[in-house]
C-alpha cells in the first residue's frame, strides 16, 4: 500500500528510508498482523480475571470469565472510547473556561476578551442577564456557567441543550441521553463499564450516546470560548504543506490543540522576529502549525500549516524545525526520540503531557506571555545549534483559504441577501444547485494511504454539487492538495455548486469562487458545522434528521473521532467512517450502529473503506433526504 499521496511527504519518506530512520508507517508494519480480537473489539481487560477474549467465529469461548458476551464487551469498549474522546475535548474546553475566569478575576492579564460581541451573544444564549454588565462581569458569568456544566446537576448540560433544535432536545430527553454534567457523563461511563455493572449492550450504547452528547457540549464550549478569547475567525489566505518551512528562518512548529498556548505564542512572534534575525536567521521567525493547533492559528492569524496527524514526524525529519511546542492530544511519543536525534527542541508545556526526550517548560495562564517568550527563545537557541546542517524542505506548498466560522459563512451569504442570509443557502438547496452538505472531519490513519480517502471523496461529492465543509486534520489534507482554493472550485465543482460559490466569492471580493472546501477550524470546531445545520433546520421548521446533511471521517484515528461520530449520528446525520472500528466482533452491536439506531435518532453509521463507494453511499443518503423533503 502506498503510504501517502502527498508529494512533500513522499520526498521526506524517501530520505528517511535512505537514512534508515523509522516512522509511524514502519512501526505499523512491525505491528502487523495485528491482534484479530482487538481489531474486532472482543478483548476485555476490565478486571484482573482477564484479559478475556471471545471467539467471534464460535469455535472458542463465547463468554468471558465473568460471563460477559461479545455484545457486552464490544459495547463496553466502545463506550469507554467515547468517554476518553469526551474527556479530551472537555479538558480542552475546561482549560479555556479557566483562562477566561482568571482574566475576569484579574489573574491572567494576557487573556483579554477579544470578541465582546460573541461574549454578549453567548451569554444571552445561555440565559445570562447581559444588562449593564461590564465585559469582565460577563466573562466571569460565562466562565462560571461553563465550569458549572462539568459537574452533575439537576438540569441538562447548557452547552448541549441550547445548541440543538427543540426536536433534538426532546428526543434526547425521551431516550434519557441528555447529559447533566460533562465530567459526570464521563464518570458514569467508567462506572457502568466497570466489572459487574452494565451488561446490556443497548443500554451501554445509549450510555455512550449520552457521553457523546457531553462531547458535543465540550466541543461547542471549546469553540465558543476560544472565539471569545482570541477572536472569531474570518476568511484568511495562507499556505500549507512542508514547503512552508524556511531554510534561513527559526522555524517553530506549534502542535497540539488548545489556543490558550499557541495563540499567545502567535501574538508574540512579531515582537521576537528581530531576535531571530540577530541570531543569524535572515528570514526571521517562522511559525508553522501542525494538527489542530495549526488549524487554530491558521484560522485566527493566517499562520501556515506544515502538516497534520499521521505525517507529524515528517516535519522534524526535514531537519528544518528548530523547536516544536506542544500542549496535548495527537502528539506522537515518537517525536521525543526524533528530537533527540536531531537538533530540534521538543518542548512540552502541560503538566498532563510530558514526553521522554522533550524539555518541559510549564505554561501557566498567569504568566503566559513571559513563558511564550522563553519558549520562542529556546527555538532561537536551537536554531543556532542547527549550524550548517543540511535541511530537506520539500518544495511543495499550496495556497489555502481558511477561517470559515459559522459567522463568516453567514457573513458571506449576507453579501448577497443581507436581510435573510440563510434563505439564500436554502434556496440553492431547494433548487438543486446545492444537493446537500457534507462535513469532513477527523484525522489521517496509518492504515489508509494518507489523504487518499479525503481527496477522492471530496472530488466525487463536489462533482455532484455537494457543499463541502471540513475541520481538523481532514481540512489539512484538503489544504495540502490545493482544495481550499478558488482554482479547485473551478476545476472540481459541479455546475450548480460552482455557480453558488462563484456568486459568493465574487461578492466577497475574491475575484473568483469561494474555495471548494470551506475550512471551519479544528476538531472542536465541528460544532460550527452543527450550528449551520441547526440554523438551517430551524429556518425550515424541520429537525436535523430531515436535512440533506451528512458527515464523514474517512481516515479516522482517535477516540475523539469516535465521540464526534457518535454525536453526529445522535444529531441525525448519516455518518461515514472510512476505517473499520473495533466493533465487528459483535454483529448485534454493528447492526445497532449501522441500522437500528436510525429508529432512535435518524442518523446512522456507514462503514466503508473504499472512497468511491463511500461517496456514492453518502450521495444516496443525501438523495433520500431530499426526497423526504419533497425536493
Ligand atoms: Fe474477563 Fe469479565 Fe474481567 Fe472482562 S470483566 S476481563 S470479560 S472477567
Ligand atoms: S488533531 S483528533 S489527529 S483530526 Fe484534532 Fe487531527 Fe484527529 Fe487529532
Amino acid at each position: 500500500m502506498e503510504r501517502t499521496i502527498d508529494q512533500a511527504g513522499k520526498v521526506v519518506l524517501r530520505a528517511a528510508e535512505r537514512d534508515g530512520i523509522g516512522t509511524v508507517w514502519d512501526r505499523f508494519e512491525q505491528q502487523t498482523p495485528q491482534c484479530g480480537f482487538g481489531e474486532m473489539g472482543v478483548c476485555c481487560r476490565n478486571c484482573m480475571q482477564g484479559p478475556c477474549r471471545i471467539d467471534p467465529f464460535g469455535e472458542g469461548a463465547s463468554r468471558g470469565t465473568c460471563g460477559a458476551t461479545a455484545d457486552t464487551i464490544v459495547a463496553r469498549n466502545l463506550a469507554r472510547s467515547i468517554a476518553a474522546g469526551t474527556a479530551a475535548h472537555a479538558g480542552h474546553a475546561k482549560h479555556l473556561a479557566h483562562a477566561l475566569l482568571k482574566w475576569a478575576e484579574g489573574k491572567a492579564p494576557d487573556y483579554p476578551v477579544k470578541d465582546g460581541a460573541k461574549l454578549q451573544s453567548l451569554a444571552a444564549k445561555l440565559g445570562i442577564d447581559t444588562d449593564n454588565k461590564s465585559t469582565q462581569e460577563l466573562a466571569r458569568a460565562v466562565a462560571q456557567a461553563a465550569l458549572a456544566d462539568f459537574s452533575e446537576k439537576e438540569t441538562p448540560v447548557a452547552w448541549a441543550a441550547v445548541n440543538v433544535t427543540q426536536g433534538r432536545l426532546e428526543k434526547f430527553l425521551k431516550y434519557g441521553v441528555i447529559p447533566t454534567g460533562i465530567d459526570a457523563a464521563i464518570s458514569e461511563v467508567m462506572h457502568r463499564t466497570h466489572y459487574g455493572v452494565d451488561a446490556d449492550p443497548i443500554n451501554l450504547l445509549l450510555g455512550g450516546v449520552k457521553c457523546a452528547l457531553a462531547d458535543f457540549a465540550g466541543c461547542h464550549m471549546g469553540t465558543d470560548l476560544a472565539d471569545v478569547l482570541f477572536g472569531t475567525p474570518q476568511p484568511v489566505v495562507s499556505r500549507a504543506n512542508l514547503g512552508v518551512l524556511k531554510q534561513d528562518a527559526v522555524n517553530i512548529a506549534l502542535h497540539g490543540h488548545n489556543p490558550v498556548l499557541s495563540d499567545v505564542i502567535a501574538q508574540m512572534a512579531s515582537e521576537m522576529n528581530e531576535e531571530a534575525v540577530r541570531a543569524g536567521a535572515s528570514q526571521g521567525l517562522n511559525l508553522v502549525g501542525i494538527c489542530c493547533t495549526g488549524n487554530e492559528v491558521l484560522s485566527r492569524h493566517g499562520i501556515p500549516s506544515a502538516t497534520h496527524s499521521v505525517s507529524q514526524e515528517l516535519a522534524l525529519l526535514t531537519g528544518a524545525v528548530d523547536a516544536m511546542v506542544v500542549d496535548y492530544q495527537c502528539i506522537m511519543p515518537s517525536l521525543g526520540n526524533l528530537a533527540e536525534c536531531l537538533h530540534t527542541r521538543l518542548i512540552t508545556t502541560m503538566p498532563i503531557a510530558k514526553i521522554p526526550g522533550a524539555v518541559h517548560l510549564e505554561f501557566k495562564e498567569e504568566t503566559a506571555r513571559k513563558t511564550a517568550k522563553e519558549i520562542v527563545r529556546l527555538g532561537i537557541e536551537s536554531y543556532k545549534n542547527r549550524g550548517s546542517k543540511s535541511v530537506n524542505i520539500p518544495p511543495y506548498e499550496e495556497t489555502s483559504i481558511a477561517g470559515f466560522s459559522t459567522e463568516a459563512i453567514v457573513g458571506a451569504l449576507a453579501l448577497l441577501n443581507k436581510d435573510d442570509p440563510l434563505a439564500l443557502l436554502i434556496d440553492h438547496i431547494v433548487n438543486g444547485n446545492i444537493q446537500g452538505v457534507c462535513l469532513f472531519a477527523g484525522c489521517n490513519n496509518v492504515r489508509v494511504t494518507q489523504d487518499l480517502n479525503f481527496v477522492t471523496m471530496a472530488k466525487e461529492l463536489a462533482r455532484q454539487n455537494v457543499l463541502l465543509l471540513a475541520t481538523g486534520c481532514g481540512a489539512g489534507a484538503f489544504a495540502r492538495h490545493g482544495l481550499l482554493t478558488s482554482a479547485a472550485t473551478n476545476e472540481y465543482a459541479g455546475f450548480g455548486l460552482k455557480l453558488v460559490l462563484t456568486a459568493l466569492g465574487e461578492a466577497a471580493g475574491l475575484g473568483g469562487p469561494l474555495p471548494l472546501v470551506l475550512h471551519m477550524g479544528s476538531c472542536v470546531d465541528n460544532s460550527r458545522a452543527a450550528d449551520v445545520a441547526v440554523a438551517v433546520a430551524n429556518k425550515l421548521g424541520v429537525d436535523l434528521d430531515k436535512l440533506p446533511v451528512v458527515a464523514s471521517a474517512p481516515e479516522a484515528t482517535t477516540e475523539k473521532a469516535i465521540s464526534i461520530g457518535t454525536w453526529a449520528v445522535a444529531a441525525g446525520l448519516p455518518t461515514h467512517v472510512g476505517v473499520v472500528p473495533p466493533v465487528i466482533g459483535s454483529p448485534a452491536v454493528t447492526k445497532v450502529l449501522t441500522e437500528d439506531i436510525r429508529d432512535f435518532f435518524g442518523g446512522y453509521f456507514i462503514v466503508d473503506t473504499d472512497p468511491v463507494s463511500s461517496a456514492a453511499k453518502l450521495m444516496e443518503a443525501i438523495q433520500a433526504r431530499r426526497k423526504g423533503l419533497g425536493l
